[in-house]
C-alpha cells in the first residue's frame, strides 16, 4: 500500500530524529571516553611523579645501595655489601615511564659497579626474581649487552643451587665459592625460577639454565599429594614435605603463577598440564565461597580439609593469574574480596581471617598484589571500575605512606604508624602496576610480554 504524503513525511522526519539521537548519544560516549582518557593521563603522571619522588631519594640517601631506609634516610644492603637491588630492580620502571635521565644514570651505575664475585651466601629465589629478572628486562629493553653479560655471570653463580640429590635448589647459594646451604625450601622458592633461567637460556643458547629450573619446577610438582595440592615446606635432600598446609599465599603463590606464564613464554607444553591438574585442586580445596564473597583459604595438602580462614596482601596476586589464564569470573569475584580487605582500613593489611573479617598481621609492607591484579582485570575488561578501584588504593598509599624521603612501609595499618623500609618491589611492582594501569596502552604491549612475579617485563623474541 502507498502511503498517504503526511504519513510518509512523519516517518521520514521519525527516521532523521533517531539519526541524531544516536549521533549526540555517540557524541556524548566519545566526549565521555575522552574525559576518562585525560583523567587517566593525569593519574598516571601522578603516579609518575610519586615514582620519582621515590627514586630521586633513594638516589640521595642510599645511591648504590641495596635500598632506601625512608624514614632514617639512611640505607640499606642485604648481605652487608651492596647488590644494586634498587637500580636494578627499578631500571625497567625508569624505562617504562620514560624517565630517561635517571634510567641512563642508573644503567651506568649497574654496569660499571655491579659485580657477583663476592663471597656471601644470596637467597636464590630472591636474587633470581629482582635481580636476574630485572637484568634480563633491562637488556631487552635497551638492548645493552653488558646486562645480559651481568645476567649470564649471575646465573652461572646461582647454578649449585640445584646439587641437591632432588634437583631442588636450596635456599642459599654462595655466589663465590658455589657453596650452598639451608635445605628447608619450599614451592615458590623452588618453582618460580623457570621465567628467568629459562629467558636467560633462549638468549645465550645455554640450554643448562632452562633445564635446571625445569626440573625444579617439575620436581616441586611431582611431590603434590593426591588430592593435587603441595604444602608450605619441603626439605631438597629428601624430597620429603615438612609441612603439609596448603594455599596460594606467600611460600607457595608464584609457583601456581608460573605454571602458566612459562606454558605463555616458553609453550612448554609441560607447564601447560602441570596447571591443568593443578588449578582444579585449587578451586576445589583452597578457594572458599562464604557469605562474604569468594576468599582462598589454607587446607590440608593430604585430607583437604580446611585449616585456616586467612587471606592477605600476598594472595591478592590470584586474580591476575585467574585472568591472565581465562578465568574472569572467579578473578572479578575474588578481586572484589581483596578491595573489600583494603578497604576495612583504608590500606590493605598482610593478613586477615575473611570469616570474621578480623586483621592478623597488621603490617603493610608497600605490596603490589592488589594493583597488579587490579591492573590484570582492567586490560582484559576494559572496565572502569577497576581504574576507580586503582585510584582509590592510589590515593590511600600516598596519603599513608609518602614520607619526606620517599615512600615508607607501615608496621600498623590501623593506626597508619609508619616503619624505616622500602623495599626495592615498590619501585619495580607497585609504582609500576598503578602507572600501567593509567597509562595508554602502548606504553607497553600487555599481550607481546610475560612479567615475571617481580613486574619484569619478559619477551619472546627466540
Ligand atoms: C615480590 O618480591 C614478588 O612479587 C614475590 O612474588 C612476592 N613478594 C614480593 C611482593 O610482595
Amino acid at each position: 500500500m502507498i502511503a498517504p504524503n503526511g504519513a510518509r513525511a512523519r516517518a521520514g522526519w521519525l527516521a532523521l530524529a533517531k539519526v541524531f539521537a544516536a549521533l549526540a548519544l555517540f557524541a556524548t560516549q566519545g566526549c565521555n571516553r575522552s574525559r576518562q582518557d585525560a583523567h587517566s593521563r593525569e593519574v598516571a603522571d601522578r603516579v609518575r611523579t610519586e615514582f620519582l619522588h621515590a627514586w630521586n631519594n633513594y638516589e640521595r640517601y642510599a645511591w648504590g645501595h641495596d635500598a632506601l631506609k625512608p624514614l632514617s634516610k639512611t640505607h640499606h644492603d642485604w648481605y652487608g655489601q651492596s647488590l644494586l637491588m634498587t637500580p636494578v630492580d627499578a631500571l625497567d620502571t625508569l624505562i617504562l615511564m620514560k624517565l630517561d635521565p635517571e634510567a641512563d644514570k642508573a644503567r651506568v651505575l649497574i654496569t660499571s659497579e655491579l659485580s657477583f664475585d663476592r663471597d656471601i651466601y644470596v637467597k636464590n629465589f630472591e636474587i633470581t626474581i629482582r635481580l636476574l629478572g630485572g637484568l634480563l628486562s633491562g637488556y631487552q629493553l635497551t638492548g645493552d649487552k653488558r646486562l645480559l653479560g651481568l645476567a649470564e655471570d649471575l646465573g652461572n653463580r646461582l647454578l649449585p643451587a640445584f646439587n641437591s640429590p632432588t634437583g631442588l635448589p636450596y635456599v642459599y647459594v654462595n655466589l663465590r665459592t658455589g657453596q650452598v646451604r639451608d635445605p628447608l625450601s619450599n614451592p615458590a622458592e623452588t618453582g618460580t625460577l623457570l621465567l628467568e633461567f629459562g629467558t636467560l637460556s633462549k638468549l645465550t643458547s645455554e640450554p643448562v639454565f632452562y633445564e635446571k629450573a625445569k626440573r625444579a619446577l617439575v620436581e616441586t610438582y611431582k611431590r603434590r599429594s593426591p588430592l593435587g595440592l603441595v604444602g608450605s615446606s619441603i626439605n631438597v635432600e629428601t624430597g620429603a614435605w615438612t609441612d603439609n598446609d596448603s594455599h596460594i599465599s606467600g611460600g607457595i603463590d608464584s609457583y601456581y603463577e608460573y605454571l602458566w606464564k612459562c606454558w605463555l613464554l616458553f609453550g612448554d607444553k609441560d607447564c601447560l598440564e602441570m596447571w591443568n591438574a593443578s588449578i582444579p585442586a585449587i578451586n576445589k580445596y583452597l578457594a572458599d565461597d562464604s557469605g562474604s564473597g569468594l576468599w582462598y583459604g589454607h587446607a590440608d595438602m593430604l585430607t583437604g580439609k580446611r585449616t585456616e580462614t586467612t587471606y592477605g596482601a600476598l594472595d591478592a596476586f590470584f586474580p591476575a593469574v585467574l585472568a591472565l589464564s581465562g578465568d574472569l569470573p572467579r578473578a572479578r569475584r575474588l578481586q572484589a574480596s581483596s578491595f573489600k580487605m583494603w578497604n576495612l582500613h583504608g590500606i590493605e593489611p598482610e593478613v586477615i581471617d575473611y570469616k570474621t573479617m578480623r586483621v592478623i598481621a597488621k603490617t603493610y609492607h608497600l605490596r603490589p598484589e592488589i594493583i597488579e591484579s587490579t591492573y590484570y582485570l582492567y586490560h582484559y575488561t576494559k572496565d572502569r571500575e577497576y581504574r576507580q578501584m586503582g585510584e582509590t588504593i592510589f590515593n590511600d598509599f600516598v596519603k599513608y605512606c609518602r614520607t619526606d624521603a620517599g615512600y615508607a612501609a607501615l608496621s600498623d595499618i590501623v593506626t597508619k604508624e609508619q616503619r624505616d623500609e622500602m623495599e626495592s618491589f615498590a619501585l619495580a611492582e607497585t609504582f609500576k602496576y598503578f602507572y600501567l594501569l593509567f597509562a595508554p596502552p602502548e606504553t607497553l604491549e600487555f599481550d607481546k610480554i610475560v612479567f615475571n612475579t617481580e613486574a619484569h617485563p619478559l619477551r619472546r623474541t627466540w
